[in-house]
């Protein structure tokens, strides 16, 4: 059985998701953030970097959300939620699949971090070239969604659940102004509207019912 070691409102939100989304059976441990909105030392005990995700499946433990999402769909989701290497849409598949953590988290978060660490963020040499990526990586991901219905292509997969959570759970962390970007906000409400991303929010989103 696999266990999610999920940290409140954090990326481990996906793994719940894809779980729900593949209807397999797992355990879910729910662990706060202290005060400083970090993970408790507890969570080294887990796995040494004390980042969430990570699960345990038997013997196996395994951080990182992408090599979370890729290992239960190969390993127990019997391919689902994935686009076989003879496709066309593979290599789309798994470009957008590493593009969330890879690239798009990276800089969301490089901005994020730049602005609390920077009394007056927009004076610092460097910093518009960091507003002009970020916005350069959003009008990139809303041509893909003005041409496609999901990141793959016409089908939802895997990394649909890696791309949401930068549009979604993280903007409790960094506001993110979506109004120039339509068919990313209309992606994002057909996304919500999913019975199984309804299911893994109430059980670990930011507004958790459950525990
Ligand atoms: N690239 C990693 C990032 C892991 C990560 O930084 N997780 C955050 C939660 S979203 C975390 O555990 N933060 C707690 C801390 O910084 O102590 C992944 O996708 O799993």
């Amino acid at each position: 059985m696999i266990v999610i070691h999920h940290l409140d409102t954090s990326r481990s939100e996906r793994i719940v998701w894809l779980m729900e989304e593949l209807g397999l059976p797992y355990t879910l441990e729910v662990t706060d953030r202290t005060p400083h909105i970090v993970a408790p030392e507890a969570f080294k005990r887990i796995h040494p970097l004390g980042r969430a995700p990570v699960i345990t499946d038997g013997a196996v433990v395994l951080a990182e959300s992408g090599a979370i999402v890729e290992y239960i769909v190969a390993r127990h989701g019997g391919g689902r939620l994935s686009v076989a290497p003879e496709r066309p849409e593979f290599p789309d598949y798994l470009y957008w699949l590493h593009y969330a953590e890879g690239s798009l988290m990276l800089q969301f978060l490089r901005e994020w971090t730049l602005e609390r660490m920077l009394p007056d963020a927009d004076a610092a040499p460097g910093m518009a070239r960091v507003r002009q990526t970020t916005k350069q990586h959003l009008d990139f991901i809303a041509q893909r969604l003005a041409a496609a219905p999901y990141f793959a292509g016409p089908d939802f997969t895997a990394a649909d659940v890696m791309m949401l959570f930068p549009f979604t759970t993280m903007r409790q962390f960094r506001a993110l102004d979506l109004t120039p970007y339509p068919s990313i906000r209309d992606y994002v409400a057909r996304i919500e509207a999913r019975p199984a991303y309804q299911r893994a929010m109430d059980l670990a989103g930011p507004g958790r019912k459950a525990g």
